[in-house]
């Protein structure tokens, strides 16, 4: 049970709370130029900020603040400043453009927006009326920066909001459909580091953090952040991450608790294979990886490239961050592992809601200290239900009670009377050493009703023709039950993909299925 006092602001207990327990001169933020801000630098540009937002800006508590930019030190001042005023942050990604942020901005009823100087056009051309968008990291007189910087250097004390104050407004990456606003309340922030954070990672204040998903995302936001923040540990901002530079990055500054996704670390292990990433990990203690299914095979070779057991979770923007995953020494391949302490999970039927059999496939239900509330959207009816948070995603929980992703419930298949998890087969393709990414959906059958057809991305130099397509057919059939082979095969040179990594198969399916 976590307890929290009823006035709680997060923007405070991360940073005046911190600074009180640890002192201001720890290291916070790292940039890869090898900058470094220490909490009471942080502090003391948040502050400038947060002055310049009430003071400059109009901004009010409760006002929803837009804030738009790569991960810089300058985007994280610019989220705790809006937390310390009591407005609430409405994160987007940087890649999203004006017809998506037009949304966003009309369904969040964003009324200001701190945005990098660098990407302002596509914000500016949304032309919301009434939206005030203030650039930093300009040089004009009134960029952020300028106005803060004529702010006096003097403690801003932060608005005692109440725990259950909206804090954040979160959008889902949006595999389908229009966009959904997730509230999250100040105490639903710290929760997710007194929980996933506090039990599961267990950081350290030396440690430092570093990742690829965005502050946009909230998988990176808590990552990046809030994690680290809580215990006085620093991280590492990349503005561009990729598993390129990636090894580079964690060898040179140390890095020892990494965040990103299972296709990074396939990219990953594939530099390193190919002799271009035989980076020293050395640093690395514990490894998360979440956004999507972990195959077990990538666990493994993970496991043997580098000693350390994969942190699988799973996430979801509406429950703010990871809420089923398995301390390292639980880890297993193939497994995401147990409920998060504080939060609690079961398996259902889709259909009465009741709780099935352990080893019965069935949806997925979660209850926590945080959970879904959707901004004035009536799909909140079905992703809660008898306060389960039903997250779309099809589980098995097996004898052990560990957890075991199936699929998401719309990404499973029946082809001729079978159920077959899509992700099953690409787990089973991915273990092909021709096989760089896989998708795999099911298609219109006269027949069977759907077929298996699988999107492959094949490695350098492998022929896209049909002996491959065989090849890949037959080595699935003796991986895996033959009946779930694809019967389909298409090569692709990429995958379709959310800007937060997501596959998005239901573009593969196309208008028609
Ligand atoms: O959406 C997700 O997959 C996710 C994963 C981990 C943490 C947070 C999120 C939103």
């Amino acid at each position: 049970e976590l307890h929290y006092p009823d006035r709680l602001n997060c923007g405070a207990e991360l940073l005046d709370a911190t600074i009180a327990a640890l002192g201001p001169d720890r290291p916070c933020l790292r940039t890869e130029d090898g900058e470094v801000w220490s909490y009471g630098e942080l502090r003391a540009r948040t502050d400038r900020i947060a002055r310049v937002l009430t003071e400059d800006l109009g901004v009010v508590p409760g006002n929803r603040v837009l804030l738009r930019g790569t991960t810089t030190p300058w985007l994280v001042a610019c989220w705790l400043a809006v937390m310390k005023a009591g407005a609430v942050a409405v994160t987007v990604l940087a890649a999203q453009r004006r017809t998506e942020l037009a949304t966003m901005v009309e369904i969040a009823q964003v009324s200001h927006a701190l945005c990098d100087a660098r990407a302002l056009e596509e914000l500016a051309a949304v032309g919301a009326a009434g939206l005030r968008i203030t650039p930093y990291g300009g040089d004009g007189p009134d960029d952020l920066l300028t106005l803060a910087a004529a702010q006096p250097d003097t403690p801003f004390p932060a608005v005692a909001t109440s725990a259950d104050d909206v804090a954040l407004i979160a959008f889902t990456s949006g595999t389908t459909g229009r966009p959904k606003g997730c509230m999250h309340f100040h105490r639903d922030v710290l929760a997710i580091a007194d929980t996933f954070s506090a039990h599961v990672l267990r950081p350290e204040p030396d440690d430092v953090f570093a990742g690829t998903p965005p502050l946009g995302f909230t998988f990176g936001l808590g990552g990046l952040v809030i994690f680290p923040m809580r215990v006085g540990a620093s991280a590492l901002l990349l503005e561009q991450p990729s598993p390129k530079t990636l090894p580079a990055a964690i060898a040179r500054h140390r890095v020892s608790v990494l965040f990103t996704a299972p296709t990074a670390y396939r990219a990953l292990l594939d530099g390193a294979d190919s002799g271009s990433g035989a980076a020293d990990l050395s640093s690395l203690r514990r490894c998360v990886s979440a956004g999507e299914n972990l195959p077990a095979a990538t666990w493994q070779a993970w496991y043997d490239r580098t000693g350390l057991p994969l942190i699988n979770g799973i996430g979801a923007t509406e429950m703010l961050h990871i809420f089923i995953s398995a301390a390292d020494g639980d880890a297993r391949p193939g497994v995401t592992g147990v409920a998060v302490p504080g939060f609690r999970a079961h398996v259902v039927d889709p259909a009465t809601g009741a709780e099935v059999p352990d080893g019965t496939p069935g949806l997925l239900a979660v209850q926590g200290p945080t959970g879904c509330r959707y901004l004035d959207d009536p799909r909140q009816h079905a992703y809660v239900r008898d306060g389960w948070n039903l997250t779309g995603d099809t589980y098995v929980r097996d004898a052990e009670g560990r957890f075991r992703y199936q699929a998401r419930a719309d990404d499973m298949i029946i082809s001729a009377g079978y159920n077959i998890a899509g992700p099953e087969v690409e787990e089973a393709l991915l273990r092909h050493p021709d096989v760089r990414e896989a998708a795999v959906i099911g298609v219109p059958d006269e027949q069977r009703g759907q077929i298996v057809k699988a999107f492959v991305v094949l490695a350098e130099g492998v022929p896209a023709d049909e002996g491959t397509v065989k090849a890949l057919q037959d080595f699935v059939k003796s991986t895996i039950s033959a009946y779930k082979y694809p019967r389909a095969v298409e090569f692709r040179e990429a995958l379709p993909r959310t800007p937060t990594g997501k596959l998005q198969r239901f573009r593969l399916r196309g208008p028609d299925l």
